[in-house]
This record gives structure tokens, C-alpha cells and sequence, in this order.
């Protein structure tokens, strides 16, 4: 028998999957959550970042993620698995979000003490305390600035497969420099979210691969290779801070001994780590046609597989590298879990209760509208917040329910057509999607069945299968990406949420009328 484990480290919270696969038997054997806010408090955050002064600025300790990793490791080795049956460990992380470790971080990765806690010996590798994570959208400024070095928008997003955007780690990293050139001077290395975990894994410096390299605005998508004229317009001296970057089935180490002699592992190969929504791509089995995923986690996201980088024509939207080794289209809104939540305290509600409103309300809500942009909002793009309503009384709980979640499904299929993917079917993921009256109105709005997922968290078990499936591809057996997917994504019982015909004409009348609201808001803005 083989144990994969695979870890996704996301805005709010770390977990793990471990599947398991033994002649012809597939297993998931566990999933396991911590909430960084819940497990380990005395970092101060809220829903995983620092609680902004400036909504503009968010902010992550990534001290607190490296915590949370030793705490989930020790989870792993207290949990019963058979660990001298783990053959490989991989990763996905929250995207863009960016680590700046100083010059003396590589020897300290390389000689942890199993006796002392992974935090407490991490705490003065940093040339910049805090991590920029994606919900930051303070890079204006340093967003034009790049755009002009590179040649105009149209030119960035051919080449790197997104126009500048506030959250990409090109601009944050042009931001910093700008802001704290002594800090950026004394930073030996950029990480992402996802290299920096990995490198805690591994005990030294791990590479990027493309699927997370392509939110940076710095990666060439033809040759997945650091532009250089564009790496040297973001900060000087950016070429040698960077990771290098290697195919997404790289076996980048071996776990660190800190690993092996704390918590008795063995001396388990370790997978590049990668961004949370490519690695999703492959938890949710999106490697044929015909077939998007939707994350509804903190941010909602919809993407799809792509065999040739099609950039979307309006800029609002990414192709990013699929772990696959082609690529993938992507849209993100920043109003996702945390937009329903709002609704949801401000009406004093549980999710039951925010159920039993959508329940109640009719489909298409009497032509009530909603603009839901508690945050700065990226798709569309929106700098200042502010929520808008259309004929939707700010008392009414149930309608204001039903408006925000009509709003967002809307929102995710009308913005996820420039992908020409034809949909016949969504998979769904992320905290939300175990919300089936949620589920029933993208189904209603889409005129496609949704299908929640066996596996709650699709980017940990993307994570797992990428581990299993670099591990099959350095033997001599020939391996599919379809073999791999096929026997973990299973349907959640009760089964698909099928779309209702008769609310066809409804939702194409309230699409349109909330593509001219959204509009109208925007030439306001
Ligand atoms: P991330 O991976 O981005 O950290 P998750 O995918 O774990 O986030 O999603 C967390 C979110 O799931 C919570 O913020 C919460 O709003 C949402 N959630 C949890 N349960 C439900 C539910 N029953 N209905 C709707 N949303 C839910
Ligand atoms: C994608 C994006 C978010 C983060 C957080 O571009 O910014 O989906 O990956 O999950």
C-alpha cells in the first residue's frame, strides 16, 4: 500500500488528505482542517489575515502558517497511519500571497533542531514580518508602473496571462521595494505561499512550478521561464531573489530531518507545491472536456482546463499553468464566503437559517438586484467598496438572502464565459459547496447540474493526486491524469443538483438586467 498526503494551506485555515492506493483499491482515509483563527489565536488574525487599518492592506503572519504546519504534521503522526507507507507529500496554498525571507533563512531551513518547535526557530529568518496576501489590493500605483514597462496590458496579459492585478506578486513585490528598500534589500529570497511551505518541508530553498509562478506577473506562460525584462522593470536585483522554476511534478526533496526524528516520519519524497486553484483544477478531476470547477471558499473562483493560453479579451481574468502542463482559465471574486457571511450576521442567521431564506424566496426575487461588494472586488474590478441594491428593501432578510447569493452565481457563469469552455456539467468545491440551496441556484443559473464532491476540499486532494501521480510518472508505468482522477472524484451522496428548465427565461432576464446594474455602477465609480 502508498499514503499520498496532500496539504492546502488557504486563507483561512490548513488541511490534509491522505488517500490511499493498493492494487486496484483507492481510499480516501482522512481529511483534516485547523482554522488558523481558532488554533492558534495569539497570532491575532481574523479569518486568517491581520485585521486591516486600511481595507487596501491585508496581511498574513507566515510564522502562523509554518505553526500550523508543524501542528498538522504532528496531527499526521498522531492519527494512526501506517507512516512508513507515505511514498510522497505534496501541497497547494493560497495564491499570489508572497514571503520575504533574509539571507540566513537557507542554513536555518537547513538545520532545524527536532527538539524545539518549528516556530520558535523560524523567528528571525524574515526580512519582512508580515506576508501580502491575495485580498490586498493596496498596488495601484505599482500595477501601472509595470503595465508600462511591459508595453501596455494587452501586451502583459499575452505574455504572462493577466494584465497587472493589485493581489500578483509582481506588484507587490514592486510595491515593497518602493516603500522599504532597505528591507528589500536585505531579502534573500521571494518566496510564494506555496515554496515557502514547501520549504519548510524539505529544509531549504524549494523551486516554483508554473501553476502558482503564473499569478506573479512575471512568468513568460509559452516557456514557463522568468521574463527577464519584466522581472528587472518590477525591482532590481528580483532575478536572483526568485525561485527557479521546475516542471509541476518535480520531486523537489526529502522531508527535512526535523520531520523524521520530531514525529517519526520517513524519509518521504516531497512535490513541488502549488497554487490552491490549479491544484483544485485536478482535485475536482477537470482534466478532459467539457467541464468547469467553481470554488466557493473565501474567494469564489471558476476555472477550467485549457489545452491552448486563451487570454480573456475584456483583461478582467487569468490563464494560469495547470499542473497538467497545460493551462487554465481562471476568474476570481474577491466577495465570496466572507460577502454571504455579511448577509448572513447581519440578519442575525446560521446557515440553516440562510437556507431555510433561499427556500423561501422565489427564484429571480422579483427583479430585486444586488452588488455585494463589501471588499474591493476584482472581478469586476472595484476599488472602492460599497454595496449596491436595486429594488431590494435593506429590511427584508430573506430577499437580501436570496439577492447575494443570485448576485454571485450570476456573477461567476456571466464572467466565466470568455473561456468558451461548453459546459455541460460544474464541480463544485470549497466551505460552500456543502450549501446544496446554494448549489441550487448556480445549477438554476448555469441550466447545468452541479456536482458536489465526495472530497470537501478539492485543492488538498488535488494536492494528494499530484503527489501520486509524480510518483507514478518517475517509475517506467505509463500514467493518465484521467486514471489518476477517476477513482478519488466521486459524486457526495445525495448526488447532483440537477438545474430547473422552467427558470430558464427567468435567470436569462435577470442576468441581463444585473450585467446593466453592474455596469451602470462601474461608470459611476
Ligand atoms: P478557504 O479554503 O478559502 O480558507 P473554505 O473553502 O474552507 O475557505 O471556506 C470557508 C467558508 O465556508 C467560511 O468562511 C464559510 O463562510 C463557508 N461555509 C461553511 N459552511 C457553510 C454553509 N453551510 N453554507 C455556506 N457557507 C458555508
Ligand atoms: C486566485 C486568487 C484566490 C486565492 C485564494 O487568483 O486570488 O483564489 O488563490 O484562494
Amino acid at each position: 500500500m502508498a499514503i499520498y498526503l496532500g496539504f492546502d494551506s488557504s486563507t483561512q485555515g490548513l488541511t490534509v488528505t491522505a488517500i490511499a492506493v493498493d492494487r486496484g483499491r483507492h481510499d480516501l482515509l482522512f481529511e483534516q482542517s485547523l482554522n488558523f483563527d481558532e488554533a492558534l489565536p495569539q497570532y491575532g488574525t481574523r479569518h486568517g489575515v491581520l485585521p486591516p487599518a486600511d481595507p487596501r492592506v491585508v496581511h498574513a503572519p507566515p510564522l502562523m502558517w509554518a505553526e500550523a504546519l508543524d501542528l498538522m504534521m504532528a496531527r499526521v503522526a498522531r492519527s494512526g497511519l501506517r507512516l512508513q507507507d507515505i511514498a510522497a507529500i505534496s501541497g497547494a496554498a493560497q495564491q499570489h500571497g508572497s514571503v520575504y525571507l533574509s539571507p540566513g533563512a537557507e542554513s536555518r531551513l537547513a538545520s532545524l533542531e527536532p527538539t524545539e518547535p518549528l516556530a520558535l526557530q523560524l523567528r528571525d529568518i524574515w526580512s519582512r514580518p508580515t506576508a501580502p496576501v491575495w485580498l490586498d489590493s493596496s498596488t495601484s500605483a505599482s500595477c501601472a508602473a509595470i503595465t508600462a514597462a511591459a508595453g501596455g496590458a494587452a501586451t502583459l496579459a499575452r505574455r504572462t496571462g493577466s494584465r497587472a492585478f493589485e493581489r500578483f506578486t509582481g506588484p507587490q513585490v514592486h510595491a515593497f521595494a518602493r516603500a522599504q528598500p532597505q528591507a528589500y534589500a536585505e531579502t534573500g529570497r521571494v518566496h510564494l505561499v506555496s515554496s515557502f511551505m514547501a520549504s519548510l518541508l524539505i529544509g531549504g530553498h524549494a523551486p516554483l512550478e508554473p501553476g502558482d509562478a503564473s499569478g506573479m506577473n512575471l512568468m513568460e506562460l509559452g516557456s514557463r521561464a522568468w521574463a527577464p525584462d519584466l522581472v528587472a522593470a518590477t525591482a532590481a536585483d528580483l532575478e536572483a531573489k526568485l525561485p527557479p522554476i521546475v516542471p509541476s511534478g518535480t520531486i523537489v526533496g526529502t522531508l527535512a530531518r526535523y520531520w523524521r526524528e520530531r514525529y517519526g516520519f520517513p524519509a518521504v519524497r516531497v512535490v513541488a507545491w502549488t497554487g490552491d486553484n490549479p491544484s483544485s483544477l485536478i482535485g475536482l478531476g477537470l482534466v478532459g472536456k467539457g467541464r468547469l470547477g467553481v470554488s466557493l471558499g473565501t474567494s469564489d473562483t471558476v476555472f477550467g482546463a485549457m489545452a491552448m493560453p486563451r487570454v480573456d479579451p475584456s483583461g478582467t481574468a487569468h490563464v494560469f499553468g495547470a499542473p497538467t502542463g497545460e493551462f487554465m482559465g481562471l476568474t476570481c471574486f474577491a466577495n465570496g464566503s466572507l460577502a454571504r457571511e455579511r448577509i448572513k450576521d447581519a440578519y442575525a442567521l446560521d446557515w440553516s437559517g440562510f437556507s431555510n431564506a433561499l427556500r423561501g424566496t422565489p427564484p429571480g426575487n422579483n427583479g430585486a438586484l444586488m452588488l455585494p461588494w463589501f471588499e474591493p472586488e476584482i472581478t469586476p474590478a472595484v476599488a472602492t467598496p460599497g454595496v449596491q441594491r436595486s429594488g431590494l428593501d435593506p429590511d427584508d432578510a430573506p430577499a437580501n438572502v436570496r439577492a447575494i447569493v443570485e448576485a454571485q452565481m450570476m456573477s461567476i457563469w456571466r464572467h466565466s464565459r470568455w473561456m468558451s469552455v461548453p459546459t455541460s456539467v460544474l464541480h463544485v468545491t470549497g466551505g460552500a459547496a456543502v450549501n446544496r440551496d446554494i448549489l441550487q441556484v448556480l445549477a438554476d443559473v448555469a441550466g447545468v447540474p452541479v456536482l458536489p464532491l465526495e472530497s470537501s476540499n478539492a485543492a488538498s486532494l488535488g494536492a494528494a493526486l499530484r503527489a501520486w501521480h509524480a510518483v507514478e510518472s518517475q517509475s517506467s508505468r505509463e500514467v493518465s491524469w484521467v486514471d489518476i482522477v477517476s477513482p478519488f472524484v466521486r459524486v457526495a451522496s445525495p448526488g447532483p443538483v440537477q438545474p430547473r428548465s422552467e427558470l430558464r427565461a427567468t435567470y436569462d432576464e435577470l442576468m441581463r438586467a444585473q450585467a446593466a446594474f453592474e455596469a451602470a455602477n462601474l461608470s459611476r465609480a
